[in-house]
């Protein structure tokens, strides 16, 4: 009954609402599939593709669930002795019997040589009409693999399943749609590759694509984390004014303008880093208290992340006051301080009063004055390990988000915290490679930074290996 198909094709199979379409989201990578708590949601089979570099490599199926599988296995048992393809057989037969409506459908890629995944939630006892369903792909012959993904997290059941299970199928595995990682995702392929040697090459090269092409995700997270950094780095806002009455709330005006792109620059970056890892969801909900969630300028943010141990915010570093304003009395050029939260304009008043008296002077000829306001660039280095260690939270939180999740979990327990570190991931870094940083950060905003230079590639490399440790989980018990 194999028919060949070019790429490997995996229908996932099993009892309504089990999970079948979350965990062929998961492993598609694809948050389009249609998942709800309302059993029979899946009616007709649907192909998920993954596509890497332009090229399909693997194909995944979501299939509706068995509505009749004791009367379908007791029609292929009365048929089976009269074919060598009983699926063939049943789906010809039985195209319009209203009993094998589902059957039919569920059953269409497996005539087509597609591989088998049987998904089933192993937080419940197992029932007759279970058996019934894994004797009908027994029977199929088609290669196949049992999928356990546990819905709540009990566990007392599971033994009583793989020892059924073990009967029926060539693998089986426990992989949680809601939870499962990208490193599960390869074992999970890698157990694929066992159940059948014809499909041991195709799935290498599965296997080999998914890694390089994880690979590529991380070297461009690496180079979208920098852009920001340089984009938000050089940002400033300069205006000028002619008379002093407004500069107080013209200045807090810009301070804010200036805030609110540098929000927006880091939710652009964001939304690429997300996009990137195939999570179009974009208002992946996030606990209200995660770091992520807090506005860039939060006091909380700033008491967390971007610090060393021991290290305490700097004062001007925390919320509200680090957008620092440079003001300038354009006539002579002087720069009268940098307001921040401990003093502003007031603590610079009297300077600014006895500048103002020098406006409208002429300069070698030329008739300038008015005071000029410059917010940004921002040279508080803080500010820097900030962004990066919520961008490195993000990308924690995204690669650790499964795309059948649709929500936040029940309970806490039921899913680990992929960040559980009490400050930001740069706290981790060495001395010596947040001095490079510093000396990085100085060359871009001072413009003496090239995009070829050995400090670009050391500062990639330095997140490249961050995020590396961050997928293997290594900072688990830090
Ligand atoms: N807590 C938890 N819920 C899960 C898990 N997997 C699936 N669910 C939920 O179970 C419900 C059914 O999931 P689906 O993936 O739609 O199930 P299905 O087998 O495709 O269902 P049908 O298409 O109706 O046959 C949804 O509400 C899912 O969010 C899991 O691992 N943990
Ligand atoms: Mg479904």
């Amino acid at each position: 009954m194999r028919v060949k198909s070019k790429i490997p094709v995996f229908a996932v199979l099993g009892h309504p609402n089990e999970g079948k379409s979350s965990v062929v989201s998961t492993l598609s990578e694809d948050d389009r599939v249609r998942i709800t708590p309302v059993p029979g949601e899946t009616v007709v089979c649907h192909p998920y593709p993954v596509v890497i570099d332009g090229e399909e490599i693997i194909r995944f199926v979501d299939t509706p669930g068995f509505q009749a599988p004791k009367k379908t296995l007791a029609w292929f048992k009365a048929h089976e002795e009269t074919t060598d393809n009983i699926v063939g057989l049943f789906r010809k037969f039985c195209l319009r019997n209203q009993d094998f409506q589902d059957e039919v459908e569920l059953l269409g890629p497996v005539e087509m040589g597609a591989g088998i995944i049987y998904v089933l939630d192993g937080s419940r006892p197992l029932r007759s009409d279970d058996k019934a369903e894994m004797e009908i792909l027994r029977m199929t012959g088609q290669p196949r693999m049992a999928v356990i993904n546990n819905k709540d997290a009990s566990e007392g059941y599971i033994e009583d399943w793989k020892k059924e299970l073990r009967k029926h199928f060539n693998v089986v595995r426990i992989f949680n749609a809601h939870r499962a990682t990208y490193r599960e995702r390869i074992d999970l392929l890698e157990s694929l590759r066992a159940i059948d040697p014809d499909w041991q090459g195709p799935l290498e090269k599965v296997i080999t694509a998914f890694k390089q092409d994880w690979q590529r995700r991380n070297t461009r997270t690496a180079e979208l984390i920098l852009e920001m950094l340089e984009k938000c780095i050089r940002y400033k806002i300069v205006k000028k004014f002619q008379d002093e009455d407004h500069l107080e709330s013209a200045r807090k005006a810009m301070e804010a303008d200036y805030g609110g792109k540098i929000a927006g620059l880091e939710k652009e970056t964001h939304q690429r880093i997300k996009k990137r890892f195939k999570h179009n969801i974009f208002q992946m909900e996030l606990p209200p208290d995660d770091m992520v969630n807090q506005s860039l300028f939060n006091e909380r943010t700033w008491q967390v992340l971007g610090l060393k141990p021991g290290q305490l915010a700097i004062a001007a570093g925390v919320a509200g006051g680090i957008m620092g304003s440079i003001l300038d009395v354009a006539a002579h050029g002087l720069t009268f301080g940098i307001f921040t939260a401990l003093g502003g304009l007031a603590a610079a008043g009297s300077a600014l009063l006895g500048g103002s008296k020098m406006t409208n002077l002429k300069i070698k000829g030329i008739r300038i004055g008015g005071f000029r306001i410059q917010t940004g660039p921002m040279e508080n280095p803080q500010f820097m390990f900030v962004l990066i260690d919520r961008a490195l939270l993000l990308y924690a939180r995204i690669i650790n988000w499964a795309h059948g999740r649709r929500g936040l979990p029940d309970s806490k327990a039921e899913i680990q915290d992929p960040a559980p570190i009490k400050m930001g991931y740069t706290s981790l870094w060495e001395d010596r490679e947040r001095r490079a940083c510093f000396r990085l950060f100085k060359m871009i905003r001072t413009g003496t930074f090239e995009s070829g230079s050995s400090e670009k590639q050391a500062f990639l490399d330095l997140i490249l290996t961050t995020l590396e440790k961050i997928s293997r989980n290594a900072y688990q018990d830090t």
